[in-house]
């Protein structure tokens, strides 16, 4: 069976209660019991944290024993090479997920430093994006 984590940084913990005309108006928790019902081959684990280092240090504890990484880093997609170097240094695939289209928002969100270091990107399909992240891995 595969194992897959998903992580997401600061303030996804907020999905579900507030911006729901940009993030929706569901919770990540209610939506991980969907995403477990989806692919029951798959053994799927959540984390969520709105620190940089506890991120950094979820990548290494993992990267070499799952067999594919989700992550939505948040803000820190934005101005974090340490996250970067992170996802370089670990053997298991990550993929970058964005609920929002972070190229048609603002010009700041336009670059990721996780990109280049990340086997692929979703962005701007909502919480889909998480099923179509796992969809890859499967
Ligand atoms: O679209 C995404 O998934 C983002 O990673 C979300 C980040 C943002 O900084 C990125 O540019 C794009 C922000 C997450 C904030 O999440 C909230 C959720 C509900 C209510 C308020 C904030």
């Amino acid at each position: 069976m595969k194992k897959i984590l998903i992580i997401n940084g600061p303030n996804l913990n907020l999905l579900g209660t507030r911006e729901p005309e940009v993030y929706g108006s569901q919770t990540f928790e209610a939506y991980f019991e969907l995403l477990k019902s989806e692919s029951p081959e798959m053994d799927l684990v959540y984390f969520q944290s709105n620190h940089e280092g506890a991120l950094i240090d979820k990548i290494h504890e993992v990267g070499f024993d799952y067999d594919g990484i989700v992550l939505n880093a948040g803000g820190y997609s934005h101005t974090s090479v340490a996250l970067a170097d992170a996802i370089s240094s670990v053997k298991t695939p990550v993929v970058e997920v964005h609920i929002s289209n972070i190229h048609s928002r603002e010009a700041f969100r336009h670059h990721s430093f996780l990109t280049s270091r990340c086997v692929g990107i979703i962005s701007g399909l909502g919480l889909k994006g998480y099923a179509l992240a796992l969809g890859y891995f499967k």
